[in-house]
């Protein structure tokens, strides 16, 4: 992305607050993350989950009836990935992408999170943690944690490549985007450790203040 085009988004964006709807318990802790980094002040509407479906502010802004949702002035955005994208972008400086390529390839891994690991390794977090432990089905944990190693291993193959980070040798939305799919693992220590670059690039992602912020704001949970 240009300096112009970068300077002018950021103009558009000074002045316009900022409001995300969504308890720190649900996928708006990713964004709650995103902007901690920014350090853009936002207005909380904590909205839970098993409200979003039928509150009419989320009704309003997200036709999918779920959280999270961010606005900023006339602008309504759904999709947790995309609206750090978008807070990166617009408020993110270094964190953003600094070049067409590098925005390409912010989006490729943001896509690719949402696609390639989150499906999976949201199974993985409901048959460890999530469901009782009645309901849990250790075939459904063990076939999503077999899968993961493709996607894994892409991870640890682009760390090397890219000297520890995704893009541009710096944490960036798309290190963040990646490890909010990857915070799915927590309850399969062994998988990540069977993938030591992915654990260290993942350990950098979460000793962050940011990430410390957002964690406080869930409980530590
Ligand atoms: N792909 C969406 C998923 C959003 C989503 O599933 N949100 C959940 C909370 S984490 C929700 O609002 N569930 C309520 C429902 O489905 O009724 C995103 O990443 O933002």
């Amino acid at each position: 992305m240009g300096d112009d085009l970068a300077g002018l988004q950021a103009q558009m964006g000074r002045g316009m607050s900022i409001t995300l709807y969504g308890i720190a318990k649900s996928r708006a802790s990713r964004c709650m993350w995103m902007l901690a980094e920014a350090g853009v002040p936002y207005t909380h509407v904590p909205v839970s989950p098993k409200d979003a479906a039928t509150d009419p502010r989320i009704a309003a802004l997200n036709p999918n009836g779920r959280v999270p949702v961010l606005t900023e002035g006339e602008l309504a955005l759904f999709e947790s990935f995309a609206i750090n994208l978008h807070i990166a972008k617009r408020h993110g400086g270094a964190l953003g992408p600094r070049t067409a390529e590098e925005d390409s390839l912010a989006v490729m891994w943001s896509l690719w999170a949402a696609t390639e690991l989150e499906p999976d390794a949201h199974q993985v977090l409901w048959h460890t943690l999530t469901l009782p432990p009645e309901q849990q089905e250790a075939a459904v944990r063990e076939g999503a944690i077999k899968r993961l190693h493709r996607p894994l291993g892409a991870v640890s193959a682009a760390l090397a490549k890219g000297g520890g980070w995704l893009m541009g040798g710096r944490f960036t939305v798309a290190d963040l985007n990646a490890a909010c799919a990857v915070f799915y693992l927590r309850g399969a220590p062994e998988l990540l450790a069977a993938f030591p670059a992915v654990q260290e690039w993942y350990g950098r992602c979460t000793a962050r203040e940011g990430f410390r912020q957002m964690l406080r704001l869930r409980g530590n949970a």
